[in-house]
């Protein structure tokens, strides 16, 4: 037996350190490493058995061919040679047609790693001339919030907690999404901190917390204004500090002296004396911190809301302290972009989709050329993205050429024209970083892919082959590139090498021990004044989402002018307190992560869906009278866009009119999928986000 390092490939902020265990040929087992001082050697339920994964006889392990009506999953075997002169054939005639831009990439984070992970097909992609496809699924309105109002810094280390007095988990199910925290945030109780949960429902982390603040959602802008209200009404600023490191105070308190407890209670549902309960002890118990999580940006005006939000530990010195600040996405390691993606190969000029909107941009394009092909790979967008059904209707279209690069045939691969089989984690290296700690992970490959499958480094090399793109980067091996891919001269990987990595499997990045590290004590914010800007100087200069996000989100799509203090949140949510709810569709739902699934993936498979459950969905017991529906009824949850079939949980962890299904479950397999209910993108949030929880639904008896 042999244990070989490894690193969980999934889109999660823990990115577990791991072993590989490998009989002969054979991945027999997983196992976590216990040496990782983040991970800690525990692997969730989702890559316990991680050896499955790999073997499952539904895996997709040879090219293929449809042979059936789109979606029909009817395809037959090919051999790779032929898969790719069909490529081949489809896109020059494509491109001699409508030019390269006819192309669109459609690439997420299914695989997460720097050679096979998100920005894999980018330098092929850019070479190529293709649109380029913006992703903007997931955190990239909570990051923007953050790089303007704090910059592209770290945060705080999520190891540091254990020395907080008060965590408030804000938008975030940590005990579900991000586990590993758990243990820092349990020793830190141990310790005497208080936790608090911010979410409008009673997830599994509010039920082990010490208290919930059940706002309504969409305003967590409006609570954290009405905090500021109040620390400011009672003396609980941090003037020196405030003075100090911070821009724009002056015109900060001014705005949030619109928002009184009385009016902020109407707003948030939130009872005035808890907030300014809430207010006091944030502000009090210092080190105080906060853990933001995404969902607060799937609201129409949420990324603004979390402007306020990071605004928060400024303003009572939270900072100064270990374990004090604010903690969202630390994905600001010195990752060499240039050198990976070559941006300096896009054209000037070239068309940016945003992805959520490809329902849209399958019927036409205002601009250049129609959508004639689509390589779709590492996501799937007709379980993931919202109204699914827009987007299949662009699927069926009989002149689109589809290729899908999978490990099954999701709902999205069912669509496809040409099927490739991609190789999973254990079969590939790769460099891991991490969205939510400190460390760097190196994953070696430790068995050979099954049948003809291939990861995504050499689906592009293939790719470059077959389109006879010639240049020394499709040459480069695995090793030549992850040598280079990280810029070890940089000051966050001082003292560390390629070779360091390999051998201890894991880096720290260099930024000081988590018992000590306060990264901004002295202010030294990375934003142009060096400050906390409360008025961001980017919002005044537009075209901030390129600025951190590179090829991930090129642009600021919108092309609005933004406010350049901290906007609330919509303005109906401002007026009227309300969601989005009407006489027709008189129930909210919100869409969450599951805890057994990661995204869609293990969906499809029975032993995982009987620990997670059939899909479910949360209601009131005042709503369920209403409809005259008990708990464990079968019910249909249904709006103009589309439905899916549900189990009723009647429950009081929801509020009155808002009702809860965890997205992931597959509608092939499940009449339907949650996202077939979601809204269209007509308009996109701050940094592209998706307002996919602005959904208002009816729920039947079925
Ligand atoms: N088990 C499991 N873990 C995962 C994933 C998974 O699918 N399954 N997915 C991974 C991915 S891609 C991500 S991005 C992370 C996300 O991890 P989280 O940030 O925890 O994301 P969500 O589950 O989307 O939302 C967290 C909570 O926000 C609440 N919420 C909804 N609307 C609002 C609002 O307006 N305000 C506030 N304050 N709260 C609101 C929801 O009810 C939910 O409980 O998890 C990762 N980890
Ligand atoms: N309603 C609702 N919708 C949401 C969200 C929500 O909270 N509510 N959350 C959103 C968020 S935060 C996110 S991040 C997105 C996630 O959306 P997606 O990124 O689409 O999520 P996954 O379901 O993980 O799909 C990844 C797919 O990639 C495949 N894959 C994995 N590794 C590889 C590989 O190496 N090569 C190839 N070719 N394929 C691979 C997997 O089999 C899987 O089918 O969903 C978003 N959608
Ligand atoms: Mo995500």
């Amino acid at each position: 037996m042999q244990n070989i390092i490894g690193a969980c490939p999934h889109d999660c902020p823990d990115n577990c350190s791991m072993y590989y265990i490998v009989d002969g040929d054979r991945l027999v087992g997983v196992r976590g490493n216990q040496d990782h001082p983040y991970t800690r050697g525990r692997l969730c339920l989702k890559v316990k058995d991680f050896e499955k994964h790999h073997y499952n006889e539904d895996r997709l392990i040879y090219p293929m061919r449809r042979i059936g009506p789109k979606g029909s999953r009817q395809f037959e075997r090919i051999s790779w040679d032929d898969a790719l002169s069909e490529i081949k054939d489809n896109w020059t005639r494509i491109i001699e047609e409508y030019g390269p831009q006819a192309i669109l990439p459609f690439g997420y984070a299914g695989t997460l790693s720097l050679l096979n992970g998100m920005n894999a097909g980018d330098a092929f992609f850019n070479y190529l001339g293709a649109s380029i496809g913006e992703k903007t699924f997931c955190a990239s309105g909570s990051v923007t919030a953050q790089v303007l109002t704090i910059g592209p810094t770290l945060g705080t280390d999520p190891e540091s907690f254990v020395h907080a007095r008060f965590i408030v988990l804000w938008g975030a199910n940590t005990i579900s999404t991000t586990s590993h925290l758990w243990p820092f945030i349990l020793e830190a109780r141990k310790r005497g901190a208080k936790v608090v949960v911010v979410d409008p429902y009673r997830t599994r982390t509010v039920a082990q917390a010490d208290w919930h603040i059940a706002l309504r959602p969409g305003t967590d802008g409006v609570l954290a204004m009405g905090m500021i209200n109040i620390m400011i009404e009672e003396g609980l600023i941090d003037h020196e500090y405030v003075q100090q490191h911070t821009l724009g105070y002056e015109e900060l308190s001014e705005r949030a002296k619109a928002f009184p407890p009385d009016a902020v209670e109407v707003i948030t549902g939130v009872d005035a004396n808890n907030i300014r309960q809430f207010a006091r002890e944030y502000a009090r118990n210092q080190p105080s911190v906060i853990r933001l999580g995404v969902a607060p940006e799937r609201h129409p005006g949420g990324g603004q809301g979390m402007r306020v939000v990071d605004c928060l530990p400024a303003l009572v010195g939270a900072w100064r302290h270990v374990g004090g600040g604010l903690l969202q996405m630390p994905i600001f390691v010195p990752v060499r972009w240039d050198f990976l993606s070559r941006p300096d190969w896009i054209k000037p000029g070239t068309r940016v989709i945003n992805l959520l909107q490809i329902g849209n941009a399958l019927q036409g394009m205002e601009q250049g050329p129609p959508i004639q092909s689509m390589l779709i790979w590492n996501t799937n967008p007709v379980s993931q993205l919202p109204d699914s059904n827009k987007i299949i209707k662009g699927l069926l279209r009989k002149d689109l050429f589809t290729v899908v690069s999978e490990h099954f045939i999701t709902d999205s691969a069912a669509y496809a024209d040409i099927l490739l089989p991609a190789s999973m984690a254990a079969e590939q290296t790769d460099i891991v970083t991490s969205w939510g700690h400190f460390y760097i992970n190196y994953n070696q490959k430790a068995v050979d892919p099954p049948g003809e499958a291939v990861s995504n480094f050499e689906l592009f090399r293939r790719l470059a082959r077959a389109m006879e793109l010639e240049d020394p980067y499709f040459h480069l091996t695995v090793e030549e590139m992850l040598t280079q891919v990280l810029d070890w001269d940089a000051p966050m990987l001082h003292g560390h090498t390629y070779e360091k990595l390999k051998k201890a499997g894991s880096i720290r990045v260099n930024v000081g021990l988590p018992d000590h590290y306060k990264p901004h004590a002295n202010g030294n914010f990375p934003t142009p004044s060096g400050k906390c800007e409360f008025k961001s100087s980017l919002a005044e200069q537009g075209n901030f989402v390129a600025l951190m996000l590179r090829q991930m989100c090129p642009t600021n799509q919108n092309g609005e002018r933004l406010d350049p203090l901290p906007g609330l949140a919509s303005p109906d949510l401002i007026e009227t307190g309300a969601g989005p709810q009407t006489a027709e569709w008189p129930l909210q739902l919100l869409s969450p992560k599951s805890h057994g699934f990661i995204n869609s993936e293990y969906a499809n498979v029975s032993h995982k869906r009987r620990i997670q459950g059939e899909q479910f969905v949360l209601l009131n017991p005042a709503d369920a009278e209403e409809r005259g529906i008990q708990n464990g009824d079968h019910v249909r949850v249904f709006n103009q866009r589309g439905e899916f079939a549900a189990e009723a949980r009647v429950t009081e962890d929801v509020q009155a009119r808002l009702v809860v299904a965890t997205f992931g479950y597959w509608r092939s397999l499940n009449g339907g999928s949650v996202n077939s209910t979601t809204p269209y993108c007509e308009k996109l949030g701050l940094g592209c986000s998706p307002g996919s929880f602005h959904n208002a639904v009816q729920i039947n008896k079925v």
